[in-house]
């Protein structure tokens, strides 16, 4: 029989020489797999007699073990050797200037939902999404839009084909209000969120495109009223635009899915031809809002003589458009690059309430 004592140190020098974890790996096959050598001697055990098979028995468990021990210690080794060596070449120096030959640009309308982030984030709201494709009950129904109302006609919505049994046909959301739906059913208020996303509608000139961004807001708690509404958004408007004393007007309006409703206009001039943002004698409309309507907070399940809310909804290219003075809504999807590198924004102007939301 075998001489055990040499075995082990043989096998031991071979571990401790081994180069990397690959020989490592190697080795630990070639003795402990299924036909390896220490497997092929615990093979002969049944050969032995009684007596001789319990001695070698234990004397090659003991031999495992310290195989199996010598084994893990060098993996660990070369393991915490490879990480080590990864960190010094893959070291990033975080105090470096930024690359003057990186040309990519971050969009206009992912740098302005940024700024929309970061400015409603400050008030406490987070960011909720949702599906792109929609039933008629969370675009429409729950949102008290009548059967009759133009946005449900053929004419103005995508539909999809019918899929299901009842022959009902899915939609392209036309606004981002299902996922406020869609909030306001699963979960319980304080509610305070905001919706930016693609919205579709079958429309196609100079100043419409059929696919847009919109971003909708919704706050519900108890006791939120009219005054809520008009200081969150006339903090919005002043900041987004960055003049402090910005005019801002709430003018009536109409929507299915709030009342009292309204319109908000933030003050321009309009000399020269050229659109000044800020004090003037004209007025620009920015959003719409209201306080969600009654019929809206049953639909979703909750009580409206319990909790009240107000809700806004803008378009995101046209605010853009204003803020940034791109004067033509089709060029935002046309993927030029030299128009991307005019009006794009570097990838670290991240925008903050510190550093500026432009
Ligand atoms: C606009 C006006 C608005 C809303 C959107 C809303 C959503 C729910 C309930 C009540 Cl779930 N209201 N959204 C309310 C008022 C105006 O958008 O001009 N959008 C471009």
């Amino acid at each position: 029989m075998e001489n055990l004592d040499a075995v082990r140190e043989d096998w031991l020098g071979q571990i401790a020489a081994a180069g990397n974890a690959d020989a490592l790996e190697q080795l630990r096959v070639s003795i402990l797999g299924r036909s390896g050598q220490l497997t092929a001697l615990l093979k002969t055990l049944g050969g032995l007699a009684p007596d001789e098979r319990k001695a070698r028995g234990a004397a090659l468990n003991q031999l495992k073990g310290v195989v199996e021990e010598a084994l893990g210690a060098a993996k660990q080794k070369h393991d915490r050797a490879a990480l080590d060596q990864r960190l010094k070449e893959e070291r990033i120096d975080v105090t470096l200037p930024v690359r003057a030959d990186i040309d990519g640009r971050v969009h206009p309308i992912s740098q302005t939902i940024d700024e929309l982030i970061a400015i409603f984030g400050e008030m406490g709201f987070t960011v909720a999404e949702g599906p792109h494709i929609e039933d008629d009950f969370h675009n429409f129904t729950a949102l008290n839009i009548p059967p009759e109302h133009p946005a449900r006609q053929e004419h103005d919505t995508f539909y999809l084909t019918p899929r299901a049994a009842d022959g009902s046909r899915k939609v392209l959301r036309t606004h981002t209000s299902p996922v406020q739906i869609r909030t306001m059913m699963s979960g319980k208020p304080p509610i305070r969120i905001i919706v930016p996303g693609r919205t579709f509608r079958s429309d196609h000139d100079a100043t419409h495109s059929p696919m847009f961004h919109q971003v909708e807001g919704l706050v519900i708690e108890k006791n939120i009223h009219m005054g809520h509404l008009k200081g969150c958004l006339i903090e919005f408007c002043r900041t987004f635009f960055d003049v402090d004393d910005l005019p801002v007007r709430f003018r009536p309006s109409y929507f299915p899915f709030t009342e009292p409703s309204a319109e908000v206009d933030i003050g321009c001039s309009r000399e020269g031809g050229g659109l000044k943002i800020g004090a003037g004698a004209d007025w620009l409309e920015i959003l719409g809002c209201g306080m969600v309507h009654p019929k809206v907070l049953a639909n979703c399940g909750l009580d409206p003589t319990e909790y009240q809310g107000f809700a806004f909804g803008m378009g995101i290219e046209r605010i853009a458009m204003l803020k940034y003075g791109i004067p033509d809504l089709r060029t935002f999807y046309e993927s030029d690059l030299r128009w991307l590198r005019h009006y794009g924004f570097l990838p670290l102007d991240v925008p903050s309430l510190v550093s500026g939301t432009r």
